[in-house]
């Protein structure tokens, strides 16, 4: 039987796995999306260790020129924040920009984990295993481009992201194309932390969905941005309201959660190290024959 994390009447029920039980659990994509058995799992060891060094001791020094695709636009949405390559959530309807970092992000990509594994590999891996052995894919667009497979996000020092929910974007401009060959009933988000802040930066779900119309918070207060509410401001009512429950992935692990219909935050960080994340979303294709990733 798999762990879960709190024993005792959780808001949320969580695997907490090892990757190298991964294979066990060969309906969990369609558990957590369709069936939902459980919100979400930890796999622990993702990335390993050393790998995880190398990549971030590589970002440090820019090897591979990363920074070239550095987008700000995230950046003003959440204050101080940063991505590598462009987050589809805050591009534009066009696309045109999403596409080109993304193509520069896959083969710097491939660069920044060279000599350790390849993290599309490994994605595919994980995501072929979770889902009984589909076919997994970065979507690509109309003409052929491709869609980014994850971003690189840095929270400096006392930032986070604020309260924000994952299927309202399906319904945007952004996600238009996509909406033509994923199944919209949800989406999942994941993520692999590479560094961690002394404190604080856990990921907190609350236990209250999107209801698929209006954003709970679109309104002046929402002080973010983005339709998103900060975490100072909105936790203590959040939690005591709904409830919440936080996880702390280590370095290399995958977090993979209902991202898609529960409102969640990556909670303000503490101390001098940035956090650093790599993510991004999953959904099924809409025949099922497949599983899409990107971000
Ligand atoms: O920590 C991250 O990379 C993003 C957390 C989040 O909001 C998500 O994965 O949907
Ligand atoms: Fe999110």
């Amino acid at each position: 039987m798999p762990k879960t994390v709190v024993a005792k009447e959780p808001l949320f029920n969580f695997l907490d796995i090892h990757v190298s039980e991964i294979e066990k659990y060969s309906s969990a994509l369609q558990d957590m999306l369709f069936n939902r058995s459980f919100e979400g799992m930890i796999i622990r060891d993702v990335l390993p260790r050393d790998a995880v060094e190398l990549i971030v001791s590589r970002l440090e020094k820019n090897e591979g020129g990363m920074s070239e695709i550095l987008d700000s636009k995230f950046a003003e949405a959440i204050k101080g924040a940063y991505t590598l390559g462009e987050n589809i959530v805050f591009c534009d309807s066009g696309l045109q920009q999403y596409f080109n970092y993304a193509a520069v992000f896959r083969q710097k990509c491939a660069t920044l984990f060279q000599g350790t594994l390849d993290f599309e590999e490994r994605m595919e891996f994980v995501l072929r295993s979770l889902s009984g052995g589909l076919s997994v894919k970065v979507p690509k667009g109309t003409q052929g481009e491709t869609y980014i497979p994850a971003t690189i996000r840095k929270l400096p020092t006392d930032h986070e992201f604020p309260i924000h929910v994952g299927n309202d974007f399906l319904n945007s401009p952004q996600s238009e194309h996509l909406r033509t060959i994923v199944d919209t009933t949800d989406q999942l988000s994941f993520f692999i932390p590479l560094v961690l802040p002394e404190a604080g930066g856990e990921l907190v779900i609350y236990g209250l969905e999107w209801d698929g119309e209006e954003l709970l918070f679109d309104d002046t207060n929402s002080n973010s941005g983005y339709g998103a509410r900060l975490y100072q401001q909105s936790h203590q009512v959040f939690d005591h309201q709904y409830g919440s429950m936080s996880f702390k992935p280590g370095i290399g692990d995958m977090v993979l959660f209902d991202g898609g219909r529960f409102y969640h935050c990556i909670a303000p960080t503490v101390g001098s190290r940035a956090r650093m994340t790599i993510g991004g979303f999953l959904s099924f294709s809409k025949e099922h024959d497949a599983i899409y990733y990107w971000s």
